[in-house]
């Protein structure tokens, strides 16, 4: 579903489990790092807004979008980890770069979550420009590392 179809701010936090013993790992692309930086804030405000302890997030950097897989693999092993969520932004270029990578991850982040059974979240930001990554993190289209870490709460409550 388009980003401007889909209003993320309609959640109703209202239903979301006690969240103040849950571990989280956050897995975040140093790759466009000013984008990404922001999308990890954003992630980490809307834990802490719903409850999560500063202590319980565990925050690594990984090279680029498609080391996110590994990353979250070497986390969601961990049996602590409750979740674990993933950030990166891909912009196309003039080679099809983009496309092996967003595939490889979204392959990759969905073996990790089925292969431990929690819930691994893709925060992928993958446009076409740069102006539609600074739209989604922060911008008109709102923050998709909040939003990602709104689903990893979400699938906590599953
Ligand atoms: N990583 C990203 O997170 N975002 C990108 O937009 C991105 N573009 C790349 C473009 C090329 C041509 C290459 C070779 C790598 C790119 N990477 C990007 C890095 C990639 O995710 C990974 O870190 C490296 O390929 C090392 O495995």
């Amino acid at each position: 579903m388009a980003t401007a179809l889909h209003n993320a701010s309609a959640y109703d936090a209202s239903t979301f489990i006690d969240i103040s013993e849950k571990r989280f790992g956050l897995v975040v692309a140093d790759w466009n790092r000013e984008l990404t930086d922001v999308l990890s804030a954003g992630a980490y405000e809307t834990l802490l807004r719903h409850g999560a302890k500063d202590e319980h997030i565990f925050r690594n950097t990984v090279p680029g979008a498609f080391e996110l897989s590994l990353g979250a693999q070497l986390l969601a092993q961990h049996e602590e980890i409750d979740a674990v969520i993933c950030l990166g932004v891909v912009i196309q270029g003039e080679t099809k770069h983009d496309d092996y990578i967003n595939h490889a991850v979204a392959q990759g982040l969905t073996q990790v979550g089925l292969k431990f059974n929690k819930p691994v979240i893709f925060g992928l930001v993958t446009t076409n420009t740069l102006e539609q990554a600074w739209d989604r993190t922060g911008g008109k289209h709102g923050n998709k590392g909040a939003e990602a870490a709104v689903a990893a709460i979400q699938m906590l409550g599953f």
